[in-house]
């Protein structure tokens, strides 16, 4: 019986399901998944029909790129709702022809470059995988549902699993960031200088510890941290899965909360 933690998966679905054999994972073990399941990688559809349909021990944290996915979506529904498009939810042609009002917009008022599908998947799930809007909706309400941190006890801590990074207080972070959920989702070095829990430890990834020079890099494999002012464990376990075809370093990493054991698919 196990709680395994799961980050950064960015649309490996081959390697998050060799991770799930490797860890033998059952009915009697807890699973989370620290966020950014898609993106980047090639099977973020995989990712997301699996979340959508994943057992009850498993549970879902929200990563940044969870919650761009849906701010994409909104900003369809918003342009449909605009222009009077009157967009079929059901129909995939129609939902296409919106995908790409959206793209004609946002090049009219000189926002090519912008933030909008960055990483193509919507697009790759409206024109290569047929996905209509109302399979977009829905996925955006299962992203909404997803807290931005977990907390647990394990043994004699208190276990924060978040994206990023997590502090308590926005008092503590305010000099950087604007709102407690831009730490949970966007944190990096300073997750470990701003943030943590006093007899904690914290668990999440974001920041791919293969990029050399960069925070948190370890040769692709999990980086541990312990500041003893606080007490505090931290751990980023985005060992960087989606660059493994550039980086042999790279890999995904999975981490087992009761006896910190980690296991890792290269
Ligand atoms: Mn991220």
């Amino acid at each position: 019986m196990g709680t395994y933690v799961i980050s950064d998966i960015h649309g490996c679905y081959e390697e998050f399901l060799e991770m799930m054999e490797k860890i033998d994972f059952s009915d009697m073990d807890s699973l989370i998944l620290a966020g950014d399941s898609i993106d980047r990688g090639r099977h973020s559809y995989e990712m997301l029909k699996w979340i959508e349909h994943c057992p009850a021990n498993v549970w879902l944290i929200r990563g940044n790129h969870e919650e761009e996915f849906a701010s994409c979506i909104d900003l369809m529904l918003r342009l449909d709702e605009k222009e009077g498009l009157g967009t079929d939810y059901c129909s995939h042609k129609e939902t296409a022809a919106l995908y790409s009002s959206v793209k004609y917009f946002l090049n009219n008022e000189g926002l090519a470059g912008s933030y909008f599908d960055l990483y193509g998947t919507i697009n790759s799930l409206v024109n290569d995988s047929g996905i209509a809007l109302e399979d977009l909706c829905r996925w955006v309400g299962i992203i909404r549902e997803m807290p931005y941190y977990r907390e647990l006890t394990v043994g004699d801590r208190t276990c924060i699993v978040v994206h990023a990074g997590y502090a308590e207080k926005m008092e503590n972070i305010e000099s950087s960031f604007s709102s407690l959920k831009e730490f949970y989702l966007y944190a990096r070095e300073e997750s470990l200088w701003l943030g943590g829990k006093q007899h904690g430890m914290v668990i999440a990834g974001h920041t791919p510890t293969v990029a050399k020079g960069a925070f948190a890099y370890n040769r692709g494999n999990v980086f541990r941290y312990y500041d003893k002012e606080t007490d505090c464990i931290f751990y980023d376990i985005d060992c960087g899965c989606v660059f493994r075809r550039k980086n042999p370093d790279a890999g995904l990493a999975c981490i087992r909360l009761e006896d910190e054991k980690i296991f890792y698919i290269k």
